[in-house]
């Protein structure tokens, strides 16, 4: 598919006011999107485990406008309260998206948005974020246009995802999403996240991701200057192929359930992509003394129990413990008695894959 497949063309129906609502899940990246083209394209493929509690729910309530506009209307609500400082982002969005959705300056927009994590915990909620307003939005393009496909209003609001929040084309489907073209997966494609195509073992059903808060505070380096750092990046193009051989090794343990080799390209894409950013002009150092300790501790405790906890890493200093649902009773028990103390105040949100975005 091209952009052009994106264009919605069928603009017969009117409309009168309304109002939809989405849930969509964040997710957590196995093999991680780091560097990006223009049009939001990635650098190389990615793969993610979709979350199940942490999530976004948006309700986008619309009104026709009697007089035609130039201008995009919208008011933004965040957890009960008007969010001004948050407009220019939606109205950035609404300017990439206004090609393939151009009945949008034809209302007025209300929306309505909060999160089930905690605010500034460190946890990006711009994936779950522009996923639920990119449902949204097909949702009412879905009632301009009665012949829109389940599927297709899934794979449109991938794509319209994207164009805010490249990791958020990721959070529409679940279990597995891959997004970003690779010869070895079918359907790829840098314009959108797929549902993962391929066999996967039952030791990856039911997956936990216990997020460890180690550090709620503001980032230090945004997304997407992150992004921007890969630009004349001197490793930048070894890494980029290096994602795409993970992601070839990864169907290989998708497919058998090999463990011992999950972990090892799991905790190896954090650490790049972590190393990507200590090496980069300028350079950043995203973990935190704690992020280590964690690190350390999962390690020795690895090695003494024989479990297969692992961790990864977003671009910050919070750790994602990883561990299949036959081991649960064990590692949550070390989390408890070992990591928690690492948190900031002992918070931290057990989370678990999930299987992708919920109309409500
Ligand atoms: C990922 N991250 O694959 C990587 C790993 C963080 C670390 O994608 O500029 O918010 O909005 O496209 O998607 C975070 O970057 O960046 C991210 P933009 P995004 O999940």
């Amino acid at each position: 598919m091209t952009e052009k497949d994106f264009i919605f063309r069928n603009n017969s129906t009117s409309l009168g006011a309304g109002k939809v609502k989405w849930k969509a899940p964040s997710n957590i990246a196995l093999v991680k999107y780091w560097g990006k083209k223009a049009g939001q394209i990635p650098a190389n493929p990615s793969i993610s485990f979709t979350l199940d509690a942490c999530s976004t729910t948006t309700t986008l309530g619309f009104v026709p406008r009697n007089t035609p506009s130039d201008e995009f209307s919208f008011d933004l609500w965040f957890e009960g309260k008007p969010m001004e400082g948050f407009k220019p982002k939606i109205e950035t969005f609404f300017k990439r998206i206004e090609p393939f959705l151009p009945f949008l300056k034809a209302y007025h927009f209300t929306i309505e948005t909060s999160n089930s994590f905690p605010h500034s915990s460190g946890i990006a909620s711009s994936a779950s974020g522009f996923a639920a307003l990119a449902l949204c939005l097909m949702d009412v393009e879905k009632l301009l246009n009665a012949e829109t496909t389940e599927a297709y209003l899934k794979k449109k609001a991938s794509f319209i995802a994207r164009l805010g929040s490249g990791s958020a084309a990721r959070s529409i489907e679940g279990d597995l999403v891959h997004w970003g073209s690779h010869d070895g997966t079918i359907g790829s494609s840098d314009l959108f996240g797929i549902k993962y195509p391929y066999e996967v073992h039952g030791n990856f059903k039911n997956y936990h991701d216990t997020i460890l808060l180690v550090d709620k505070g503001q980032k230090q380096v945004s997304s997407t200057v992150g992004h921007e750092l890969m630009h004349d990046h001197p490793f930048a193009a070894r890494r980029f192929d290096q994602a795409h051989e993970n992601l070839s090794k990864l169907k290989s343990v998708f497919k058998n359930g090999n463990l011992t080799e999950f972990i090892n390209i799991v905790e190896s894409e954090a650490l790049t992509l972590h190393a990507m950013m200590m090496t980069s002009q300028r350079y950043f150092i995203l973990m935190k003394p704690d992020t280590l300790e964690i690190i350390n501790k999962i390690w020795a405790f690895r090695e003494a129990s024989g479990t297969h906890v692992c961790f990864t890493l977003d671009a910050g200093a919070n750790v994602h413990v990883l561990y299949p649902e036959e081991e649960k009773e064990e590692v949550y028990q070390f989390i408890q008695n070992e990591l928690v103390a690492y948190c900031e105040n002992g918070q931290y949100i057990c989370d678990r894959i999930g299987f992708g975005a919920k109309k409500m």
